[in-house]
């Protein structure tokens, strides 16, 4: 008897045969179609036969086998035939391998398994498909037959800040092999040779890293993508096509075959949407079409969401008529970091007359880099796979914690109907921590939103933890007590990951996050205590409040010296974990138990939690939000990525608790000449006092003040832009120190 299952193993937990499932279940992404044959688990063999074409066993889907513990061994029993549709070997099979491209054909039974594919990519895939299910030691006689429901599934490293390194690259390269994900588009933005210096070779050493990853990617079946970001400085010349051909033209030497222009970020010149699609059909015509193993290329445009489109304009119109139909075309969706729907599929495909590629910015945090994001990928339609023609993530500079993301990303893409974001949660953090995946997993459950950010893109976070934080803070004392508990939970999950010795590297990258989990779960267990000192039920009396105070006082103290710190990872502005629920919880609880213990006693305790003496406050909408940092004596405001619309009379206030005296300052707004139009002042003795601005050459956009600041001392200061028109400055950086 065999039994259908689509995606969904209830009905085999039904029947009664819940292992078969979980066998299954090891396999990401999740396979359209499985029939599992009745009774019971085989034990996995010890060796097999391969048996393929002469042709096929150099093939790099073959070759996947020998990463597998199971040995290869002509005599074994075990048989495993492999082979593409119009093999001799799998003949047999013809008609059950799905027609599409990628597709494979598995059966399992007791004296063998047969992989007959569509094509190459699929066998590799069937093989994966394998090995995943015999990796815990049991096999499950099966029939199974799969496909990608999306044609390229993958990453772009397309994010600001520190590039991923060689070796986490290689990693990813295999990670995405084994989930089924074929496409890695390099360009990450602070490559020199893929942005600020476009036409300019890589050095031998770089070079041979890239064709090192690229050769690494074959292996992995994923199409290495090199990305060229021309569009900061370009000209409509000759000159300059022939530059952007002659970099592609070494790319390709080094053995790329797949390519991308990004024109993503830019202003100016470069934006011109007919001279893109020119310049472009120009690449396609004389360097795609000529080479005739290159994949089609890929291009970012300068509108590359719905809110920064102009329909009157016409940008992504003119892309859509002018530009050669097999260019596809990037899209973020209605805002930069947005999920997709079907409507605004239908909107831009509309516009750009082919299927847009999706380029999903999640979970990249270089716009909140204070946060890691572990949580799941959720909240985009599953009823668009028709409507794309590819899907790739922006991950976080943090390349391992990306991949518990990545995990249901590689499947949302596969099987969209089939989709279930928290199962492959689950998987996911199986996937990337297998060794201590509950720590990892409590530890996630406070690492998921965003915060407040300028792209408005928030996530769920600590939904679980309401019904408890609700009662506490109505005075609940058993919810309190077990928020206790919670609290308690994430202090033993991060110790045990600061422990961990089977992922290294994750850990290094979770490490800020870890800390500070440490002091938010102790100052958490503090206030809790707090709330039921008065109870003898709770606290024996040993522990006074007034220690507990100060313990909670100390701990939003060292919160604060933590997240300046040197634990932080390079433009880290700060260290924010459970900011969602847990945290303002812990905060309101502290004020809460505060009030209660001034009100009965008449001492006159601090009842505030917030221990930042910094606030920055802007009427400059792209400025309220970026954080003030330290390090040491120096106070500096987070750059924006983006450019500016700094309004007339626009202006950006930071505060201070206390007096502080300067010892210099300066700020680039990433324009020449522009220190005229704005007004630098300080707050001094109840008045608002002038400092000079001033640059040190006109080609350099740096913006200093003149020798008066030097052992001034103010509370607070405020730049305005005093030009009487709007300004589009960049904001690269903005610091003081003090003295
Ligand atoms: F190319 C685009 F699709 C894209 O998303 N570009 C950047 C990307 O490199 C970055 O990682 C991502 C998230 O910050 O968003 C884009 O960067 C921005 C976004 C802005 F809104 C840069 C400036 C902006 F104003």
């Amino acid at each position: 008897m065999k039994k259908q299952i689509l995606g969904v193993s209830f009905l085999l937990a039904l029947l009664g045969s819940a292992p078969a499932a979980a066998q299954i279940s090891l396999v990401n992404p999740v396979p359209q179609k499985v029939e599992v044959a009745a009774g019971e688990l085989l034990d996995a063999p010890q060796a097999w036969s391969v048996k393929t074409d002469a042709g096929r066993a150099e093939s790099f889907a073959v070759k996947a086998l020998l990463l597998s513990s199971v040995k290869q061994d002509a005599k074994a029993p075990f048989t495993l035939t492999l082979g593409v549709k119009g093999d001799k070997s799998v003949k047999k099979y013809a008609k059950q391998v799905p027609a599409r491209a990628e597709g494979y054909f598995l059966q399992i039974t007791p004296k063998g398994a047969v992989i007959a594919a569509a094509d190459e990519q699929g066998l590799f895939y069937g093989v994966q498909t394998l090995l995943a299910s015999v990796s815990e030691g049991k096999l499950q006689p099966c029939t199974l037959t799969d496909w990608p429901d999306v044609d390229f599934r993958g990453t772009v490293e397309g994010f600001y800040g520190t590039p991923w390194s060689h070796k986490a690259r290689l990693s990813q390269i295999e990670f995405y092999g084994r989930n089924k994900m074929n496409v890695y588009i390099y360009g990450p933005k602070d490559d020199p040779y893929h942005r600020d210096h476009w036409r300019e070779a890589y050095p031998d050493a770089e070079a041979k890293r890239i064709q090192e990853l690229n050769e690494h990617a074959k292996l992995w079946g994923v199409n290495f993508y090199w990305a060229i970001h021309p569009g900061i400085d370009i000209k409509w010349t000759v000159e300059d096509r022939d530059a952007l051909m002659a970099k592609l033209e070494k790319m390709y030497a080094l053995g790329i075959r797949s390519f991308a222009v990004f024109f993503d970020d830019i202003w100016g010149e470069g934006t011109k949407a007919d001279k893109q699609a020119e310049l472009l059909n120009y690449v396609d015509d004389h360097f795609i079409a000529t080479h005739k193993d290159v994949k089609p290329l890929i291009m970012c445009p300068t509108e590359y969401n719905r809110a920064w489109a102009n329909d009157e304009k016409g940008y992504l119109r003119t892309l859509g008529t002018k530009m050669n139909k097999d260019i596809a075309i990037m899209w973020t969706g209605n805002t930069v970091v947005h999920c997709i729907d079907k409507e605004s599929m239908e909107w831009i495909n509309s516009r750009i007359d082919r299927k847009a590629y999706i380029w999903w910015n999640f979970p990249v945090s270089d716009f909140v880099r204070d946060h890691i994001l572990l949580g799941p990928a959720y909240g985009n339609g599953l009823d668009i796979a028709g409507d794309m023609s590819g899907f790739v993530s922006n991950p976080m500079e943090h390349a391992e914690a990306s991949k518990i993301s990545l995990y249901g990303i590689a499947d949302y893409c596969w099987n969209m109907k089939a989709y279930d974001a928290d199962r492959d949660w689950e998987k996911g953090l199986q996937a990337v921590l297998p060794a201590n995946k509950d720590a990892l997993r409590t530890f996630a459950l406070y690492n998921k939103d965003l915060g407040p950010n300028g792209h408005g893109f928030r996530r769920e976070e600590g939904e679980e933890l309401k019904p408890l934080t609700e009662k506490a803070l109505a005075g609940d004392v058993k919810a309190v007590a077990e928020l206790m508990q919670k609290c308690w939970e994430l202090k033993i999950s991060a110790d045990v990951l600061l422990g961990d010795k089977s992922n290294p590297e994750l850990i290094r990258e979770l490490r800020p996050w870890l800390l500070q989990a440490k002091n938010v779960a102790e100052y958490g267990n503090a206030v809790c205590l707090m709330n039921l000192i008065h109870r003898t039920d709770y606290a024996d009396g040993a522990i006074t409040f007034e220690a507990l105070y100060n313990q909670a006082r100390s701990l939003q103290e060292q919160m604060y010296e933590l997240e300046n710190s040197s634990v932080r990872h390079a433009l880290q502005p700060g260290i924010k974990v459970a900011t969602k629920v847990l945290l303002p919880t812990a905060n309101q609880l502290f004020t809460k138990a505060v009030d209660k213990y001034n009100a009965e006693k008449g001492t006159s305790l601090l009842n505030t939690a917030d221990y930042n003496p910094y606030k920055l406050s802007s009427d400059v909408k792209q400025l309220a939000l970026l954080p003030v940092t330290v390090r040491g004596n120096e106070v500096s405001v987070t750059p924006a990525l983006e450019v500016i619309q700094w309004q007339a009379g626009g202006s950006l206030l930071i505060e201070c608790d206390r007096d502080i005296t300067f010892a210099g300052m300066d700020f680039n707004l990433g324009v020449n000449d522009v220190a005229k139009h704005f007004k630098l002042e300080f707050f001094q003795n109840g008045a608002w006092r002038t400092v000079s601005l001033l640059h040190y050459s006109a080609d350099d956009p740096v913006i200093h003040t003149g020798n008066e600041l030097g052992g001034l001392t103010a509370s607070k200061l405020r730049l305005t832009n005093v030009s009487g028109s709007d300004r589009q400055v960049y904001f690269k950086s903005f610091k003081f120190v003090k003295q």
